[in-house]
């Protein structure tokens, strides 16, 4: 009888689960809430983590990265089960990141990158492939111009950058460029950040009006930019989507909805629906499983014209979930 308590005692201990769900304690640091994406972001995985029922310590280090490092270090000293963050730049996580590992912590890296060189210092990463998104962005911009019968004319773009150094940033500036450089009748003449923000966008894009020089299209980096340059351009006595073609990224709602307004020619989807994948990656860092290095999303365009398969804006709006 002693034995058979012994043995079933043993198949208990090891049948018993890890942790249950509310003693998983998960520290998460967010860039700050400069966009409509990173607000869809935070709230994407506030909710996915109240309903997998963590214990949730979520810091909003307000686009400082000196905010970031201080929560990844105070995550440490708390000793949580897994940190994940959304590096705002490459740069400058190598010190803080080395203490992560040496602290045995398992290291989620969501939405954008590191510089920093091999893949062991993260379990997973998930996001979109900020290349892909920049090459679509010009792609559709080559084909809207061959479809207007404008492809032999001398097309002046303005850029407006994201956060100088931001995976997103580079990314996008890079994969649009390479697609033009093939193109030689398109040309970025002005090229400026707005930091992802709204207000910045229109700022700056008041500046690029003034200097007086010719602007066909406007390639901004997020939606919120182009939005906000929408302002500056309107006051120039201009119609945006009519006298500038303009093209932004992420695709939420209110972008979606001012292409069907025709004020935005086209928006390069990129997801912040993020939480659900990232509680699904807890979940399965916390049963010991292995999990794939890289996760790109799966994104769209959408526009009025269905340019290279666009989606129709019209159709999808009703389905836009941030
Ligand atoms: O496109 C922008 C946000 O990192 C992909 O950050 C993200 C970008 C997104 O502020 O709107």
């Amino acid at each position: 009888m002693k034995k058979l308590l012994a043995i079933v005692a043993m198949v208990c201990l090891f049948a018993a689960p890890a942790l249950a769900a509310d003693q998983i304690v998960v520290g998460f640091a967010q860039i700050g809430a400069e966009s409509e994406w990173r607000v869809a972001n935070t709230n994407s995985i506030q909710s996915a983590c109240a309903e997998a029922g963590f214990d949730l310590r979520f810091v909003d280090a307000q686009q400082q990265q000196q905010n970031q490092i201080k929560a990844l270090r105070d995550f440490i000293t708390m000793g949580v089960d897994v940190i994940g963050f959304a590096p705002v730049v490459e740069s400058g996580w190598d010190e803080v990141v080395a203490e992560i590992n040496e602290a045995g912590i398992p290291l989620i890296i969501m939405d954008r990158t590191t510089d920093i060189p091999g893949d062991d210092y993260y379990v997973t990463w998930f996001g979109s492939d900020f290349v892909e998104e920049g090459r679509r962005a010009a792609n559709w911009l080559v084909e809207y111009l061959k479809k207007h019968g404008r492809d032999g004319e001398e097309i002046s773009i303005a850029e407006l950058q994201g956060t100088v150094g931001s995976g997103p940033q580079l990314d996008r500036k890079r994969g649009f460029e390479e697609v033009i450089a093939n193109h030689p009748n398109l040309t970025i003449t002005m090229s400026q950040t707005g930091d992802f923000s709204a207000d910045i966008g229109r700022t700056v894009m008041e500046s690029f009006l003034k200097s007086g020089q010719k602007i066909d299209v406007l390639y901004a980096h997020n939606d919120d930019m182009a939005l906000g340059a929408f302002q500056a351009i309107k006051e120039a006595g201009l119609t945006p989507g009519k006298d500038i073609i303009t093209i932004g990224i992420d695709s939420g709602r209110a972008a979606v909805q001012a292409v069907v307004d025709g004020e935005l020619n086209v928006t390069v989807e990129c997801s912040p629906l993020l939480g659900p994948q990232f509680v699904d990656a807890v979940q399965r860092i916390m049963a010991g499983e292995t999990l794939p290095k890289v996760t790109y999303s799966i994104e769209y365009v959408y526009d009025l014209e269905g340019i290279l398969g666009a989606k129709n804006a019209v159709e999808e709006l009703p389905h836009r979930q941030f």
